[in-house]
């Protein structure tokens, strides 16, 4: 089973179904047609008494996966295209699916894991981490905002520290995903080597679900140490600020050596990330704590609108992506210059409740 251009594999046996996202060249980004595929998997594996665990995988030994294929995207809106109603729909629709899904599903975030391919694994029953994981949801670099559900799940992680993550899009590791409440164990190359054997394990017994997190457990090793439980206080003291010029103002004066070369550091982040993004992102988090996920899709929704009608994402992935200059022109191109007026452009009402088109999340 595959879809018609290859970009997806499955594979079904021994009560396995493995999902391999397979665009290695583009670090497996996501199109409209790879939700398409996976999504009618899914619905035929739902019932199906052939399949009682399903496994997503990235192919290449790079990535599992770099996000949405937002060049592509940004291409079609570029068209004149509506690309929340023809890609993000979609992929917030599949997104939600994946953490209903009643059969256990084991998302592999082996090499680089990303924005979009954040959204497919933490709906995941267990993540997987491996000391080669690059975690993070980096789109305020170009332009957009943590989308695919972490207004919720960066809200989840301890003290501000998911704050920290979506404002600067700082890359961790697998100690830090694990810290952050991103993952739920490390594995090993001697342990990833039992993986499929464990999960056919699992899929043939009582109860696949305790089974596979009992596995894990007992599979895991301790990761190479990551810096944000040593940074805990600074990042608790600088994003608990109400605003983001204080928390750059806090960023400067940090008191504690310990921390100013990762306070420095974080600084230089924030000062290069659009400007639009870093103030839509702070009241994305600040209003969307306790937000169900249906809710948080919903509000998402009404914002990568925004962004692509009146933001910065056509520039931000043209500077990323496209031409790889790396010097987007952010439009205003300071904070001071981001009115409250144009912040709440982007939490509209853009559909009334009735008539939203993830409604039915
Ligand atoms: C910020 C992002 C993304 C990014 C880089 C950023 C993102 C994304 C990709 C990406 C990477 C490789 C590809 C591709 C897209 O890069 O969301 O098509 O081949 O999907 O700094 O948010």
């Amino acid at each position: 089973m595959a879809s018609a251009q290859g970009d997806v594999l499955a594979d079904v046996r021994d009560g396995v179904a493995t999902v391999t996202l397979n665009r290695p060249a583009s670090l497996n980004a996501l199109t409209l047609s790879m939700f398409h595929a996976i999504d009618a998997w899914l619905r035929s594996w739902r019932d199906s008494p052939e399949v009682r665990v399903i496994a997503f995988k990235g192919a290449g030994g790079k990535a599992f996966c770099a996000g949405g294929d937002v060049r592509q995207v940004r291409e079609s809106h570029l068209a004149g295209e509506p690309v929340w109603k023809t890609y993000f729909v979609h992929e917030y629709a599949f997104d939600h699916g994946i953490y209903s899904y009643p059969k256990p599903i084991v998302a592999l975030m082996d090499g680089i894991t990303m924005g979009g391919g954040m959204g497919i694994a933490q709906g995941a029953a267990l993540r997987i981490v491996t000391p080669r994981s690059r975690v993070a949801m980096p789109e305020t670099a170009i332009g957009l905002f943590p989308d695919v559900g972490a207004t919720v799940f960066l809200n989840r992680a301890p003290g501000q520290v998911g704050l920290y993550l979506a404002l600067s899009g700082a890359t961790i590791g697998a100690a830090d995903a694990l810290y952050a409440g991103l993952a739920d164990a490390c594995l090993g190359d001697e342990a990833l080597a039992q993986l499929d054997g464990a999960l056919r394990t699992a899929a043939s017994g009582p109860d696949p679900r305790t089974a596979i997190s009992r596995w894990a457990a007992s599979a895991a090793s301790e990761p190479p140490p990551g810096e944000l439980a040593g940074m805990r206080q600074a990042i608790d003291r600088h994003f608990a600020r109400d605003s983001v010029e204080a928390i750059i103002n806090s960023l400067e004066h940090e008191p504690e050596p310990a921390a100013r070369e990762w306070a420095a550091r974080t600084r230089e982040l924030l000062l290069r990330r659009s400007p639009t993004s870093l103030k839509v992102t702070l009241r994305q988090l600040h209003e969307g704590r306790g937000l169900a996920l249906g809710d948080a899709l919903r509000r998402e929704l009404g914002m990568v609108r925004a962004a692509f009608d009146i933001g910065d994402v056509a520039e931000g992935v043209r500077a990323v992506l496209v031409d790889k200059d790396h010097r987007p022109r952010w439009q205003p191109a300071t904070l001071a210059q981001v009115t409250p007026e144009r912040v709440a452009a982007f939490f509209q009402p853009w559909w009334t409740p009735g008539e939203h088109p993830l409604r039915h999340l």
